[in-house]
């Protein structure tokens, strides 16, 4: 087995989506924190592994693979016993890649393009409109989970775990009213008892909304 390094930082929902992904499929990893604030992933050393630039990366083995859902996606893959978090049967797939680019476009960008602004220039008023695309985040979602325990039905995926990271972050511009999305409330507490999640996701959770709590004043 190869050696997997994940390079990140946990107030980053990305980077949680990894870690609950190598923690769920019981894999051994190095984890190791990229300063942000020091612009550390712009460093030359950094733009080798990922030009980009951007946390999380995954080196496998010499091999640097990033943006969360296609890290995901490569573990259960390479490493996963079975297929359940990532099915191969391919209309099943194509559903769980459905809910990934949903996270990866309309719920995690919402969020990055408040937040980023904030942390690098102390962008602190923030256009109405772009609150309004993290409420409509929101709102697919809740429409997505309907009846379902998890984002593609019955079975727990990698999409649960890229969608609840940035879902459960979300709350550090909009606070997720219970009563409004009650599916997003009852989906995020049945991950949470997953034994892992506290330490991997919540943590991180509670530090980013912390950063970045009252900051904001929506013109
Ligand atoms: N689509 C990417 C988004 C990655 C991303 O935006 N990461 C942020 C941290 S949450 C980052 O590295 N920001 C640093 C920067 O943009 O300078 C993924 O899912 O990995």
């Amino acid at each position: 087995m190869s050696k997997l390094v994940l390079y990140g930082v946990d107030i980053s929902p990305p980077v949680r989506a990894c870690l609950l992904t190598l923690r769920a499929l019981n894999l051994s990893y190095e984890y190791i924190e990229v300063d942000l604030f020091s612009f550390e992933h712009r460093t030359e050393e950094f733009h080798k592994k990922n030009p980009q630039q951007t946390v999380p990366v995954l080196d496998d083995n010499g091999t640097f693979i990033w943006d969360s859902h296609a890290i995901c996606c490569y573990l259960v893959d390479k490493y996963g016993k079975n297929d359940e978090l990532y099915p191969k049967d391919v209309l099943k797939r194509a559903l769980v890649n459905q809910r990934l680019y949903f996270d990866a476009s309309a719920l995690f960008m919402p969020l990055r393009n408040i937040s980023v602004p904030y942390f690098y220039h102390n962008v602190t008023e923030v256009p109405q409109e772009k609150l309004n695309n993290v409420k409509e985040g929101y709102k697919h979602l809740e429409n997505f989970l309907g009846d379902n325990k998890y984002v593609n039905g019955d079975i727990m995926t990698i999409a649960d775990f890229c969608c609840a990271a940035t879902a459960s972050s979300l709350p550090a511009v909009l606070k997720m009213d219970p009563v409004e999305f009650p599916k997003i409330a009852a989906w995020l507490g049945r991950l949470e008892k997953l034994p892992y999640y506290e330490e991997v996701n919540n943590v991180g959770v509670r530090k980013y909304i912390e950063m970045l709590k009252d900051k904001f004043t929506y013109v």
